[in-house]
């Protein structure tokens, strides 16, 4: 086992892998900006760096800084958390080059993954659904317009170095085929540096559910189960959980069956979410996560497992230790994302903390790095507590949601907490009843996806 791990990241998640690391007896080194010095992770890890100014690129997207702190403080191994640098291929395959254990999936399944035409022919060729579409890039509009015609319009162009809605434009008809394919490249190339697009069928109301599967790199894999994130404005969650209403039990297994087989048949290795869409009763992958998700807790909540240590166990080398036929579900657990924005606009609000209070309770979790005086900076995503409850069954969750939400007290700054609580009333999320659209229906702008 590692005696010291760099923790790459800030915020709710760095503290959440330092508690893991710190019950599992493994020393932490905080990596921090500037602006973050008094934040909470740093106060508790056993050994602080700073890497840089507030920006960014500066600071937690610098490589550099990161490797020489790691060096400098001699650790064993680095956790990236999510975002920042958790999917970057060139940093794991650097970590790994420097002497440290990259605590994560291999560089090779990072790259693999962040490839998303790669990703979909691997996937499809291990047994997994796909939508139909391009047989990989589409070149010009001759080449959409020929598999447009034989998929059936609406059409989704798609960046291959996408993910996130980015480089994205749907086409309902051939007329439409041309520029829609024009923006998503343009969109891509100014995005991500590649313009590279295919095309798939446009499925109009799905739900997104995601698989969350965890390998040992040695042929022992398991799925954890699924999460539905159908609730989503601009691409970005709001609300998570697991199991996602939509399911049937003979589902929930088919879908976990067919990620876990996936995962075994790739030699994947430590934590991965395969994402799906879910229309009329049939799966389609879209795209697979080679990192630790944000909503990892509504997992853990309905399974017991505490995926950080999981996460740490497998990259220093231990066997998984059980089969799925020892993963056991219990309950159901909901995520509401806490954010620093204002309730209506959802216009960034940070500020500084005054009086905090955090909810408690049975069945109640909040992942923050919050305390009152805390100065919430504007340099990163918005994103400062996760309000996790888990209950026997969902009504007991929205009960239980309800309340926790009307406890919470973060005085100071905006946050999307009366949001959240106009959203526990909402007859469609009370039934459960929404899909990929629905928020923003439900919100009242009617910004089209593609
Ligand atoms: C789609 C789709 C409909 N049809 N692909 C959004 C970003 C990336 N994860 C893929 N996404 C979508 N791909 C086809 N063929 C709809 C979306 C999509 C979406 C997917 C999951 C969760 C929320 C979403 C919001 C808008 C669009």
């Amino acid at each position: 086992m590692f005696e010291k791990v760099l923790i790459a990241n800030r915020g709710e998640i760095a503290l959440r892998i330092q508690r893991a690391c710190r019950e599992m007896g493994v020393r932490t080194v905080a990596v921090h900006s500037t602006i973050d010095a008094e934040a909470m992770n740093v106060r508790l890890a056993d050994e602080a760096i700073c890497i840089g100014p507030p920006p960014a690129a500066d600071s937690y997207l610098n490589v550099q800084a990161i490797l020489t702190a790691a060096t400098i403080s001699n650790v064993d191994a680095i956790h990236p958390g999510y975002g920042f640098l958790s999917e970057n291929a060139d940093f794991a395959a650097m970590v790994e080059e420097h002497g440290f254990t990259f605590i994560g999936p291999s560089p090779d399944h990072i790259r693999l993954m962040g490839d998303k035409i790669a990703a979909k022919k691997a996937v499809a060729a291990v047994g997994v659904p796909v939508i139909p579409g391009s047989d990989g890039p589409v070149k010009d509009e001759r080449d959409a317009r020929a598999v447009a015609e034989e998929i059936g319009y609406p059409v989704l162009i798609k960046a291959s170095s996408g993910g996130g809605g980015r480089g994205m434009k749907a086409a309902a008809s051939p007329g439409e085929l041309g520029a829609a394919l024009e923006m998503a490249a343009r969109e891509a190339r100014a995005a991500f540096g590649d313009g590279t697009v295919y095309l798939e069928k446009y499925l109009s109301g799905p739900r997104h559910i995601e698989v969350q599967i965890l390998a040992d790199g040695e042929g022992n894999v398991v799925h954890l189960g699924e999460r539905d994130c159908s609730l989503q404005r601009r691409y970005q969650k709001v609300v998570e959980e697991a199991p996602s209403p939509a399911l049937n039990d003979d589902q929930r297994q088919e879908i976990g069956r067919i990620a876990s087989e996936a995962a075994a048949r790739l030699g994947y290795r430590s934590v991965g979410t395969m994402e799906f869409l879910y229309q009329d009763g049939a799966f389609y992958f879209i795209e697979m996560n080679t990192r630790l998700q944000v909503e990892h807790p509504v997992t853990e909540m309905i399974c017991g497992l505490d995926l950080v240590r999981e996460m740490v166990r497998i990259a220093a080398g231990a066997p998984l230790g059980y089969t799925q036929k020892d993963i056991r579900f219990s309950g159901h657990a909901i995520e509401c994302r806490i954010n620093a924005e204002n309730p209506d606009t959802f216009a960034p609000a940070p500020g500084r903390l005054g009086n905090y209070h955090v909810p408690g309770g049975l069945g109640v979790r909040v992942d923050s790095a919050l305390y009152a005086g805390y100065q919430v900076p504007p340099h990163y995503d918005s994103l400062i507590a996760k309000l996790i409850v888990h209950g026997a069954n969902r009504n007991e969750c929205l009960m239980r949601l309800r309340r926790a939400l009307e406890e919470y007290i973060i005085d100071g700054l905006e946050t999307t907490i009366p949001f959240h609580q106009r959203l526990m009333s909402a007859p469609e999320f009370i039934n459960g009843e929404y899909d990929i659209h629905w928020l923003e229906r439900f919100l009242g702008n009617h910004e089209q996806t593609g």
